[in-house]
């Protein structure tokens, strides 16, 4: 029987055994249709972008680690290894740029010069795969970012440098939504904070604070654009204080009626995304995720089907609030194949959104609304052991991408005739 069969086959007692509990199979591979998640650029190479030649990271903010071969060095490479990510994946993703990926030519533009004009092979390269693309201010990697402040700098010069980066990458964002036809959700983290104990936390935070008021003056239409803001714990060089701290932007988001981004990398390791959604959801209208592994600290390891990502699925799924949450990955390894970061990160969250679909919801809330705690934890684990496997590479044949362990070949052969000969 040939690898397909079986997997019908497969699919077709799993039904039968998923039908049992009252969750419809079928009824799942619709929905994963709407867990739509947007690709980030910068996994490819390394968080680079090519406003330089041969830009690698420099100035504080992200740190990239590991040297694996095969890194993409230019926009055709990045799309490219793009468009082998998206073939490994079942449904339709998005993509997330950085605006250090423009095309600048030969020139070099500085971040307070570009324009659409930067991004329009972006626009384009993305209508042809009918595609949403999101968008990102860089506040990093760059000398005005060096002194570890940028829009809470108390250097007015550099403050309004940076000021006018985050407008006009609204404004490309803006017109990204509009070309598009499908909102585009711009996303501001800055790295802004201090190595040792500050004496004037107020000051840099009343700085951020006037910086987002100027940025936010332009206003543009929803459908065209969503603005979110990025929370982080600590950064290396930001140990003991990040201007732009989760209390900071949760206050900024439900004030002013924009998006909080919530990156599971940036909490005490001990919190829980998973916790914050309902929470976040009762005052904003939508949030952004990045979704991510830390492995003891901000590592932004590949994400993978983990109890963390588990618990932000079935949270969303559960409050049924899917349409208000945009997905993001945030997670950069150059230590092995770039590709295969992706194949394994991305295909993770869809596994755990998937998985969360498959939970008989109906049925543990009665358990819970009737006292009944043993069989409410009893049935959870339950869940653990069916036959999700066989569901989701059913999915995955359906949708025409590999199943199973036949991707790890697909990124072998890319790897042997792509990568290795760049
Ligand atoms: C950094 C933030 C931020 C970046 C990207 C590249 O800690 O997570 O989202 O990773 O903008
Ligand atoms: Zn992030």
């Amino acid at each position: 029987m040939g690898n397909n069969e079986l997997i019908k086959k497969a699919y077709q007692v799993a039904k039968e055994q998923y039908a049992a509990i009252d969750v419809e199979t079928d009824k799942v591979l619709r929905e994963m249709e709407d867990v739509v998640i947007s690709l980030h650029c910068w996994q490819t190479d390394d968080v680079g972008g090519f406003e330089k030649p041969d830009a690698e990271l420099e100035g504080g903010g992200i740190q990239v680690t590991g040297n694996y071969p095969g890194k993409a060095c230019t926009i055709e490479e990045i799309r490219q290894d793009l468009d082998k990510v998206m073939s490994l994946l079942p449904g339709k993703q998005r993509l997330n740029l950085h605006a250090i990926y423009g095309e600048f030519g030969e020139k070099f533009i500085d971040r307070d010069q570009i324009e659409v004009k930067h991004y329009q092979g972006w626009i384009d390269w993305a209508k042809e795969r009918n595609m949403g693309l999101d968008f990102n201010a860089t506040c990093f990697s760059h000398p005005k970012a060096d002194e570890g402040y940028t829009l809470s700098s108390k250097n007015e010069e550099y403050r309004k440098f940076w000021v006018e980066h985050v407008k006009r990458c609204r404004a490309i964002g803006a017109e990204m939504g509009k070309q598009l036809g499908k909102p585009c959700v711009h996303n501001t983290w800055i790295p802004d904070g201090s190595k040792d104990t500050p004496i004037d936390r107020y000051g840099h935070r009343s700085l951020l604070k006037k910086s987002l008021d100027e940025i936010f003056e332009d206003e543009y239409p929803e459908k065209y654009l969503k603005d979110a803001v990025e929370s982080k714990l600590f950064g290396i060089g930001s140990e003991s204080m990040v201007v732009g701290s989760h209390d900071f932007y949760l206050g900024y988001a439900i004030k002013n009626n924009i998006l909080i981004c919530l990156d599971n990398g940036h909490f005490h390791p001990t919190e829980q995304v998973g916790d914050k959604i309902s929470a976040c959801l009762q005052f904003v209208d939508e949030l952004l995720l990045h979704l991510t592994r830390g492995v003891r600290w901000d590592s932004d390891h590949v994400a993978t089907f983990n109890d963390e990502i588990l618990l932000i699925a079935h949270e969303i799924i559960r409050a049924n609030v899917l349409h208000r949450v945009n997905i993001g990955l945030d997670f950069f390894d150059a230590s092995l194949n770039r590709i295969g970061a992706y194949g394994v990160g991305a295909r993770a969250v869809q596994q755990e959104f998937f998985f969360a679909l498959l939970e008989p919801t109906e049925r543990l809330m009665e358990y819970e609304e009737t006292g009944k705690n043993f069989e409410r934890l009893a049935m959870l684990e339950i869940m653990k052991s069916k036959p999700f496997g066989a569901v989701w590479d059913y999915y995955c044949i359906k949708n025409n991408v590999p199943a199973g362990e036949d991707y790890i070949a697909e990124i072998q052969k890319y790897e042997s005739d792509v990568l290795k000969r760049r």
